[in-house]
């Protein structure tokens, strides 16, 4: 054979093998729920006639062009057809684009469009010239956006086309992803590898992944990014890093993803030279609010300033003898000329403050309420402590109906397991929204009520207060992995964080079957069984951590494993024998009148019910009570016997969940399925070293002997005392 023939033989042979690879890359979830495969036959024909032609409006902004683009993309890899383009619709199955400003055909569809909020979509099968329309239409182009990606959902999840007739608007404004990223990469409490920021060689090089991070975003209508760490540093806020930032600020804007940064309270010291950050020095306000001109000048949609001050040793306000509101208001003077917002935290806990950890919140910020400036939104955790398996909802959201509440999710699993234990968090976000805080006025009665009417979703969606900016936020799980968020499994809690930030009463369980549909595959046979697993997850880290309204029992720092003999550092509310208070006589924290009276800080009704060790949820108990051992339980076991019960429900379910899994092999690729097995059977080991070594702890600190069957730890107490883990993760 003569070269060039060879030549063009390797190449047919090579391409052969392309053509026959079933993808062009492997499944490594880099695509997250936006994989855009071929449905089946038979959905193909249903979904061609309705996807024939793409209308757009003759001026197209960058978002709009997004929105072509994804269904382009999203079409030509469901349907593997090229949709015909067109500036009008000439045929029968037509998609049709676009705001009643830009498009006449739309216009003149009259559309009930008032009723949406901005962001807000329409999606009807109409009449327009004749032919069969599905009309995406909105009242700015980032709705048309989102709808363009509903309508790819719909195809996922297989939903049928011809006869549409949705209306979607977001019920908060501030769809917020926090990142805790570092400027050298580290990600506090990240598990999916470095930062996606590669902050060295920005602004000159926009990595494509970027764009992917905006869609995916877009995708489920997150609007905004914090893109440093609360304990920031404040470099981020130098003409260099600004510059950095308006590129990022560049790629997200036609996905309407605004930019927010961390701003470091001392900032004014470290980077501008001045010997104070005092909120009432002149000098001081003067140099936040150049700084937030030069931001502005930058970055003319920039979203404003997330601020976590006078907590965990971060400079504040209090260190000149100033209160949150006087630091919160001096930024928020700074910002409010160009329309930006802080978001102050109310996760404070001061090293000397004596009072229950769990209490010191309420009792800082409820006294200021409506202090704050009209542009200030306090950002509150979901529970008084911090993130942990369970907890009540925080007080604060039942105690501030002058200043703006936002919630703060942690999406990333700094207590649930790390990246490696699968735990869907959609159940416990779902919990905190739909607790009654026990504030509503209940029709006809004079007392508050619990009837429902003034639950946590309804204080941050803004409905029971009437707040002037709604907001939650959520500590992401992203990094530069792949699969983005450390596992397959951790991507579903990216997007039911989304999800549920548009419509705070949305249901955990529907959203996990549409992510399971577009995730995997969209067959019932798979998404039920996968849809109670992950459903039954979260309970089981419940039950193998900190069952029955336990908390904070992992170790020192770093937060992997248990560790709940810790009493030896040097603030009380850093040990796990603060939170739990096992003695030989007892277990639980006591927040009732007797005891801290942390219940004082929810509404009388509440009050009632926490206190009352008949009528606390059992799911709290240990969380308001402390009670004796052989405290009787409704199940007729002992309080002892009950926490065993419980840790071994939670080792029995994450069993269960690997069998589960085991059998749902059919219907998922090898990588993905490797892995998620894989981590399985990292979690399983894990829950028993929680269950062991948890269990030795509590029964040498009661005295207790296990009841007759339960299976005896596998090692003794010091040998789970020993075990150290100087480079775990996130820390
Ligand atoms: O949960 C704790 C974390 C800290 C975090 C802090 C906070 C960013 O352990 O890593 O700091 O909360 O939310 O500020």
């Amino acid at each position: 054979m003569r070269w060039p023939a060879m030549v063009c033989r390797a190449a047919l042979l090579f391409s052969i093998a392309l053509s026959l690879a079933p993808h062009s890359h492997a499944e490594d979830g880099y695509d997250l729920w936006l994989r855009y495969r071929s449905v089946e036959p038979e959905w193909r024909e249903t979904y061609t006639v309705s996807t024939r032609q793409l209308v757009l409006p003759r001026r197209q902004s960058p978002t709009l062009r997004a929105a072509a683009d994804e269904l382009r993309r999203g079409i030509g890899g469901l349907l593997d057809i090229d949709i015909e383009s067109a500036d009008k619709v000439g045929r029968d199955g037509a998609l049709l684009l676009g705001t009643p400003q830009e498009s006449p055909a739309i216009a003149a569809l009259e559309l009930p469009l008032e009723d949406l909020a901005r962001g807000g979509y329409l999606i009807r099968t109409e009449q327009v010239d004749g032919q069969r329309t599905t009309v995406i239409a909105a009242n700015d182009d980032i709705g048309v956006l989102y709808g363009a990606f509903r309508f790819l959902q719909l195809m996922q999840t297989r939903q049928p086309l011809e006869q549409l007739a949705i209306a979607s608007s977001p019920q908060v404004d501030l769809r917020l992803l926090n990142h805790w990223d570092n400027l050298d990469r580290s990600v506090e409490r990240g598990y999916a590898g470095q930062s996606i920021w590669d902050w060295w060689r920005l602004p000159d090089f926009r990595h494509p992944r970027y764009t992917d991070y905006a869609r995916a975003n877009a995708s489920i209508g997150i609007n905004g990014t914090v893109l440093n760490n609360v304990n920031a540093n404040a470099d981020i806020l130098t003409a260099r890093y600004i510059d950095k930032v308006a590129a990022l600020a560049g790629v997200f804007r036609p996905y309407g993803i605004r930019v927010y940064l961390s701003a470091r309270f001392s900032a004014p010291m470290e980077i501008g030279g001045l010997d104070t950050a005092d909120p009432g020095n002149p000098a001081v306000q003067r140099w936040w609010k150049e700084k937030a001109d030069e931001i502005y000048a930058a970055i003319p949609d920039f979203g404003g300033f997330l601020v976590k001050a006078n907590s965990e040793g971060q400079p504040g306000p209090q260190d000149y003898g100033r209160s949150h509101a006087d630091g919160a208001n001096m930024l928020a003077a700074a910002l409010a000329p160009h329309g930006g917002v802080v978001m102050w935290r109310a996760f404070v806990y001061a090293h000397d403050n004596p009072d229950d950890r769990a209490r010191q919140a309420y009792s800082e910020f409820k006294p200021l309420d409506g202090e704050f400036a009209d542009n200030v939104v306090l950002q509150v955790k979901n529970g008084p402590i911090d993130f942990q398996p369970r907890e009540p909802f925080h007080p604060l959201f039942g105690a501030m109906p002058g200043t703006p509440l936002m919630m703060e999710f942690q999406i990333t699993k700094e207590y649930l397991g790390f990246a490696t234990h699968l735990a869907y968090l959609g159940p416990l976000y779902e919990e905190v929204l739909e607790a009654d805080t026990c504030t509503g006025p209940g029709p006809g009665r004079r007392d508050a009520a619990c009837d429902g009417s003034a639950t946590v979703a309804s204080v941050i969606d803004g409905s029971l207060h009437d707040y002037g900016h709604t907001g939650i936020a959520g500590v992401a799980n992203i990094g530069r992995d792949r699969d983005w968020s450390g596992s397959i499994f951790n991507q579903a809690n990216w997007y039911v964080f989304g999800r549920l930030a548009w419509n705070p009463r949305g249901s955990a369980r529907a959203i996990a079957e549409d992510w399971l549909e577009m995730t995997f595959a969209a067959d019932d046979a798979f998404v039920q069984p996968a849809a109670d697993l992950m459903m039954a997850s979260r309970e089981a880290v419940v039950d193998y951590m900190t069952p029955l309204g336990l908390a904070h029992l992992m170790a020192t720092g770093h937060h992997y494993g248990p560790a709940p003999w810790v009493s030896e550092l040097a603030r009380p509310e850093w040990n796990p024998v603060y939170y739990h208070r096992a003695d030989a006589g007892g277990i639980g924290f006591d927040r009732t009148a007797e005891g801290s009276d942390a219940v004082a800080q929810y509404a009388p009704p509440l009050q009632r019910k926490f206190s009352s060790r008949a009528s606390v949820p059992e799911k709290y108990l240990l969380w308001f009570h402390h009670l004796p051992w052989d405290h009787p339980m409704p199940s007729g076991r002992d309080l002892w016997q009950e926490l065993v019960y419980r840790y071994d429900r939670g080792v029995a379910q994450v069993e269960e969940m690997r069998r589960d899994w085991a059998q749902l092999e059919p219907f998922v690729d090898r990588e993905r399925f490797v892995q998620t097995s894989s981590f399985l059977a990292i979690q399983e080991r894990e829950a028993r070293w929680w269950r062991d070594a948890s269990l030795a702890y509590f029964g040498a600190v009661s005295g207790r002997e296990l009841p007759p069957g339960a299976r005896a730890p596998a090692h003794s107490l010091q040998y789970y005392r020993a075990l150290s883990y100087p480079h775990a993760p996130g820390h």
